[in-house]
């Protein structure tokens, strides 16, 4: 009787790990203020991106992603599934290091749900969804390990972060090793993110699977002091970027595409990638100009980075995996950064909540059907704007920055002489020989799919009168048949302008109002070493 009872248990147990041994690996590569026109497959040959290209051609671009306009709000959506302002984590500032705010910690987390499905959990990168205590850190929200940045951003090279108090600027170290400041690492943090990832794949047990973030500090700004940070090889091998600015952007978006590919080739020999699902996006548009600017590019959109024009909100984003199927490697239904939270659940078999905003977008992408979300909403109520997307039609109301609403980046694309290849970017890159070792070669003969993903607009008649929403004035575009925002149509459409606002009116309701922006001198990193660590014990 005992002799039956344990091979019961142990047929469940096998049982239970072949399960879990089916769920695909997920690799969720986010990167930071990354513009619309800062990868090569939105055909610009200034920054070759090759391996992110080549991620997007043999699985699928996401066409119409939209995130939130900023980075807390952005990484709250995608952790929680629910709009920003649903759970008081919307808004500019986004979070401060003096301020205690964190996602509430009775919300189930992404790495929650994926560990309680039997996977092992990791982050590499940025957080920014809450420190001044120990309940709110990666640690304590679901991932198994964390090494990376707190906060919104970091020096490249010394880990410091800097903020502005009253009494002037106040600087910490910001990397940490799971709870502990990682006081020993050395070089640039994009290299060092890379290869801690790449360690994380190759110790991985695989009678697990894998759910690994990795949430890049670039190609963001650094501290004011020093905003652009790359290594100097790697700028002047992007001498033919005329901008002196943008050229040292390029070289940090490189060294990100780089990494796409070496973390892709890691999964590879790690002999895992073919049942992993891999996803690349930015976490809002670029921040051409303005507080903290990177001279990414969002050219031809509309707006920047804390905005919801779509420069702001329209980003960079594709889904990979070997097994997506009957798909024409383009999806250009509307997805939000909320709705990945159900899609990668249904990926991955595991039963999707539903007091979420989230769609669940699995089946559509992977059978290229209509996508079954329909509205989507943006709301900053520090700022002072609220925008609804209501099918074809976008509505912004309240106030925007003016100087963040024009179409900027066009005095960015100048070009010294010849830019390098862009077939041979393709065929030297990592992901070029990893699509020939899974049996997905990719033939440069034919880059229609390049051509598709890429908006070309005549800008001209919005640069000259532009819309900006603000002091009463309303801006509706039709973001389908004009994605560059160049027409305002409010006296033309003056009922679908009352329906939409009642509908914004109705969403406004529900907004859990943040607190204002407060920087509690207990926050001081001198105060910890001159680490910006948890400060309520
Ligand atoms: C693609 O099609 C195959 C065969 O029909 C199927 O087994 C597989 O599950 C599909 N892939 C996905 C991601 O649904
Ligand atoms: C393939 O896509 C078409 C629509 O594009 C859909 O009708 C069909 O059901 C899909 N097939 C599978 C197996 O997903
Ligand atoms: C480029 O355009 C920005 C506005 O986006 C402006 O602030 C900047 O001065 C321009 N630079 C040059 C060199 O014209
Ligand atoms: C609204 O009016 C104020 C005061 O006149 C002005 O400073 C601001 O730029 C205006 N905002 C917009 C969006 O026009
Ligand atoms: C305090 O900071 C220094 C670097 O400035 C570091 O070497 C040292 O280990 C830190 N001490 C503790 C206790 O963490």
């Amino acid at each position: 009787m005992a002799a039956h009872r344990v091979l019961y248990i142990l047929t469940l147990g096998v049982i239970s790990l072949s399960v879990e041994a089916d769920k695909p690996n997920i690799v969720f590569i986010i990167a930071d203020d990354m513009g619309w026109n800062d990868v090569s497959f939105h055909g610009s040959d200034q920054i070759p991106t090759p391996n992110i290209d080549l991620l997007a051609y043999s699985g699928v671009a996401l066409g119409r992603y939209y995130s939130h306009a900023i980075c807390t709000p952005s990484r709250s959506a995608l952790l929680t599934g629910k709009y920003a302002y649903k759970t008081g984590m919307q808004g500019f500032p986004p979070i401060t290091m003096g301020e205690d705010r964190g996602i509430p910690t009775d919300i189930k987390l992404l790495p929650e749900y994926f560990k309680d499905a039997g996977y092992s959990t990791h982050l590499v990168g940025k957080w920014h969804v809450g420190s001044s205590r120990e309940e709110y850190l990666p640690t304590k929200r679901g991932f198994d390990s964390y090494f990376g940045h707190r906060g919104g951003f970091m020096d490249y090279y010394e880990y410091t972060y800097e903020e502005e108090w009253t009494d002037g600027e106040v600087s910490g170290m910001s990397l940490f090793r799971n709870e502990t400041p990682a006081w020993d690492v050395e070089g640039y943090i994009t290299d060092v993110y890379t290869e801690h990832a790449k360690s994380v794949i190759e110790n991985h047990n695989t009678e697990s699977p894998l759910f690994l973030m990795v949430a890049h500090n670039a190609p963001h700004s650094g501290n004011d002091a020093a905003l652009l940070q790359a290594p100097p090889e790697e700028v002047r091998a992007m001498r033919h970027v005329e901008s002196p600015k943008r050229r040292i952007f390029a070289a940090m978006v490189k060294k990100l595409d780089d990494s796409v590919g070496d973390i892709v080739k890691a999964l590879s020999d790690k002999g895992i990638l073919e049942n992993t699902i891999i996803v690349f996006t930015s976490d809002n548009g670029g921040m051409t100009d303005g507080e903290y600017k990177n001279f990414g590019s969002n050219y031809p959109l509309k707006g920047v980075k804390s905005t919801p024009y779509e420069g702001g909100v329209r980003v960079v984003g594709l889904v990979w995996s070997k097994h997506l199927n009957n798909t024409s490697n383009y999806w250009d239904g509307y997805m939000h950064i909320s709705d990945w939270l159900p899609t990668l659940l249904s990926a991955a078999g595991v039963e999707v909540p539903e007091d979420i905003d989230g769609i669940d977008h699995w089946d559509s992408i992977n059978s290229n059907l209509l996508s079954q979300r329909f509205e989507m909403y943006e709301m900053d109520e520090t700022v002072g704007y609220a925008s609804i997307i209501y099918g074809e039609f976008k509505l912004v109301t309240g106030n925007v920055v003016n100087s963040y609403s024009l179409h900027h980046g066009t005095n960015l694309t100048g070009i010294i002489g010849k830019p390098p290849s862009y077939v041979k970017s393709l065929t030297n890159s990592a992901m070029y020989r990893i699509l020939d070792s899974v049996g997905k070669p990719f033939n440069t003969d034919d880059l229609s799919l390049r051509k598709k993903n890429t908006i070309e607009c005549d800008i001209s008649s919005a640069t000259t009168s532009p819309c900006h929403s603000g002091n009463g004035t309303v801006c509706l575009y039709n973001i389908i048949e004009d994605p560059c925002e160049t027409t305002e149509l409010s006296a033309s459409y003056p009922h679908l302008v009352t329906c939409m606002q009642s509908l914004l009116q109705t969403e406004m309701k529900k907004m859990i109002p943040r607190p204002p922006v407060f920087r509690n001198p207990l926050a001081a990193p001198s105060l910890f070493n001159y680490t910006w660590d948890v400060w309520i014990k």
